[in-house]
């Protein structure tokens, strides 16, 4: 069975980590998204809130599970027999950093990581910019699954009131 781990923040999943997901759910028999927990790292929604609009966003995708994971990815990969992780790339930009993880990840564990392009109507998202927008009143509904984007406007005005 040949099987992914997709790992990130998703504070919040927006349409371009679906788009990956999507993808990936036809070249793996199976997908696992890893919501990473970093407590040092403040985030707009709990792990518990992230793991569940994750999984609402991928009822679509019977191959496709949700699951969270405090330490390292390549711990996670070992204790499931996860032999893939798999990175999505936006620009240039991100590549120094992914290519630093994948080859320390390799050399702790022999897993390898694959790259996805992003789609180019993608490339400039990102979950902070989105939150960052949102927060001045930007419209971002474009940008995220709808009921995800419901979700990040009600965070907002609970913390303005
Ligand atoms: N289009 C396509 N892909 C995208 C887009 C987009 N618009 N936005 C983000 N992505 C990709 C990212 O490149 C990433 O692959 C994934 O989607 C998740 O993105 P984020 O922003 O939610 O997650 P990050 O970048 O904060 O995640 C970083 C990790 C949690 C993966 C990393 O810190 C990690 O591996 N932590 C675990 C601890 C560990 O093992 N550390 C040692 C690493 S060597």
């Amino acid at each position: 069975m040949r099987r992914a781990l997709y790992p990130g923040s998703y504070d919040p999943v927006t349409n371009g980590h679906l788009d990956i997901i999507e993808r990936a759910a036809e070249l793996f028999d199976e997908v696992v998204i890893a919501v990473m927990i970093n407590k040092s790292k403040k985030t707009l929604f709990t792990v518990q809130e992230r793991t569940d609009m994750l999984r609402d966003v991928t009822t679509h995708l019977p191959h496709v599970r949700v699951d969270s994971w405090h330490g390292l990815l390549v711990q996670y990969c070992e204790k499931h027999g996860i032999k893939a992780i798999l990175k999505g790339l936006r620009a240039v930009s991100d590549f120094d950093y992914e290519l630093q993880m994948a080859q320390m990840n390799q050399q702790l564990s022999g897993i390898d990581t694959l790259f996805m392009p992003t789609s180019p109507v993608y490339s400039f998202l990102s979950s902070s910019l989105v939150k960052e927008v949102a927060k001045y009143g930007g419209d971002v509904s474009h940008l995220l699954p709808a009921q995800v984007h419901q979700r990040v406007l009600d965070r907002l005005a609970e913390q303005r009131a």
